[in-house]
């Protein structure tokens, strides 16, 4: 099964909107037969790929999966008839599939007398596919809360002024998060002051497969020479103000992972409707003493109700050249 993560996380299979998937085909003996991984929506399922390698030698060997084989016809056929009719004899995979058009493979496999075992290293298939798995369970697209801060938690200083608080490291990182995920969205204010491109560019090292769609929310009308309205990604207006309509919408439009940027007053909004479920904060050694929060009003008058965050890890974005160094958090609730 590791081995299998390890084929799934290859880099350079795009996350979503298909989850990562990788498989393993053991003779009795443990010895490896074949082993495939999925490469993104329209391309052989992972199975498939291992059974394709394996030709007639897949007969009577165990497939490990790190997510439950499928049980339809989508843009491929269904894994569980691939794996019946090669002769696989037993089957162990991680993740169950929850989604809808999947779900259902391993009952299909037991009912076809096949061994099935489930629920090996699930959390790491889960936490490979954190964005997939969360917006097949909970029906909306799981939200990314970025914002880079001075020490004292300012976005921005007292004459609006906020180029630049975070270090051009911090900044290119940034760039690889948002690559990660499917859609950017801010609020029409935001596009209306900062006219922000909302693109991953070049900084990122690797071509850059797709873009994330680009969602302003709000009922402000855009100008038409702002910077999201170029054709360099596909964009969309969310004519609502409310966070849980916004990712309905989006929701709609298949959307898994969205990469929230927007100012303190867009975020609170999702924070007070319970609306982030993780939150990557940039912090600049720098102090500012006034200016803009990082975050508006959220209603918390004593700290017994603050809103309480686990740190999940710590990256130091070390400077060069005379740049400041950066630290990056990223928390969940
Ligand atoms: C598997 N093995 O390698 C993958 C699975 O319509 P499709 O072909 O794009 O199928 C997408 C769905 O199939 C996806 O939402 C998920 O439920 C499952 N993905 N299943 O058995 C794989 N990638
Ligand atoms: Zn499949």
């Amino acid at each position: 099964m590791r081995r299998a993560l390890q084929l799934a996380a290859t880099p350079g299979v795009p996350h979503g909107p298909n989850p990562r998937v990788g498989c393993v085909l053991l003779a009795d003996d443990g010895t490896e037969v074949a082993e495939g991984f999925h490469r993104g929506a329209g391309t052989p399922h992972a199975e498939a790929a291992a059974l394709a390698e394996a030709g007639e030698s897949a007969r009577g060997t165990t497939a490990v999966v790190t997510l439950e084989p499928c049980n339809h016809t989508g843009r491929t056929g269904p894994c569980a008839e691939a794996l019946i009719a090669a002769g696989i004899r037993r089957v162990v995979h991680a993740a169950s599939d929850q989604s809808s058009v999947a779900t259902g493979g391993a009952d299909r496999l037991r009912a076809a007398g096949i061994e099935v075992e489930g629920g090996l290293m699930a959390d790491d298939a889960r936490a490979l596919n954190r964005a997939w798995t969360f917006a097949v369970e909970h029906g909306r697209p799981y939200v990314t809360w970025k914002f880079a801060t001075t020490l004292d938690g300012r976005s921005a200083a007292a004459d609006g002024t906020s180029r630049w608080v975070s270090s051009r490291a911090a900044r290119l990182d940034t760039h690889r998060l948002r690559a990660e995920c499917d859609t950017m969205l801010v609020g029409a204010n935001t596009v209306v002051v900062d006219d922000p491109e909302l693109t991953v560019r070049d900084e990122v090292d690797e071509p850059v497969a797709r873009q994330p769609l680009r969602a302003v929310m709000g009922l402000r009308d855009l100008p038409a020479d702002r910077r999201v309205l170029n054709d360099r990604a596909e964009t969309v207006q969310l004519r609502t103000r409310d966070p849980r309509e916004a990712l309905e919408l989006l929701h709609q439009r298949g959307r898994q992972h969205v990469f929230l940027e927007g100012g303190p007053t867009l975020a609170a909004a999702f924070l007070e409707a319970g609306l982030v479920d993780e939150v990557v904060c940039y912090v600049a050694p720098m102090l500012l003493g006034a200016g803009t929060s990082a975050v508006a009003d959220l209603g918390i008058t004593t700290i017994a109700e603050a809103l309480r965050l686990h740190v999940d890890d710590v990256h130091v974005l070390q400077g060069h050249d005379g740049e400041d160094t950066n630290v990056r958090l990223t928390m969940r609730r």
